[in-house]
């Protein structure tokens, strides 16, 4: 039977409380389910939207070979902020685990409350640095150079 795995990408991000901790007990999450194959550099990054005033991101990229569909990785990433106990009151703001789903192979999907590849992914170097750490021939250089916000690699989990 043929193999239907995926190669797959979860960005997280954690701005709120003990972020480390909070990257942390996602990617364990993350492992749990035995498809994790890579994890990228941890970054500090400066926060793109929301208020003014809140604090420095951790972020990090988790690389999946996974067999799941867009939607059942919507769902995990889902149970992973649950599981943080995200705090948000403010759209866009402080958070204490952010999941996204950016790439599942080379599937698309335009679903109200999907959508896959990321739609704002590009614009973002807190999601392209971790990304072409793991996949440099996904992020064309001159698209991470175009991409908004300062980041520092401060180290990996
Ligand atoms: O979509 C992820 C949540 N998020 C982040 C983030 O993870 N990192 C940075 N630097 N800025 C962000 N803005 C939002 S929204």
């Amino acid at each position: 039977m043929a193999d239907a795995r995926r190669r797959a990408f979860i960005g997280l991000g954690s701005n709120l409380g003990d972020r480390e901790a909070a990257l942390r007990q996602g990617v364990a999450r993350l492992e749990a389910a035995g498809d994790v194959h890579a994890i990228s550099p941890v970054y500090e990054t400066e926060p793109i939207g929301g208020p003014e005033d809140q604090g420095a991101f951790l972020n990090l990229v988790v690389e999946l070979e996974t067999a799941e569909t867009p939607r059942q990785l919507l769902r995990r990433c889902q149970g992973l902020e649950e599981a943080a106990s995200r705090v948000r009151t403010v759209r866009f703001g402080p958070r204490t685990l952010d999941a996204d789903v950016l790439l599942v192979g080379d599937l698309v999907v335009d679903e109200p409350d999907l959508t896959v590849p990321h739609p704002r992914m590009w614009e973002r170097r807190f999601v392209l640095q971790p990304l072409s750490d793991l996949a440099p021939e996904l992020v064309p250089p001159e698209r991470l150079e175009a991409a908004g916000g300062n980041v520092a690699r401060v180290g990996s989990l």
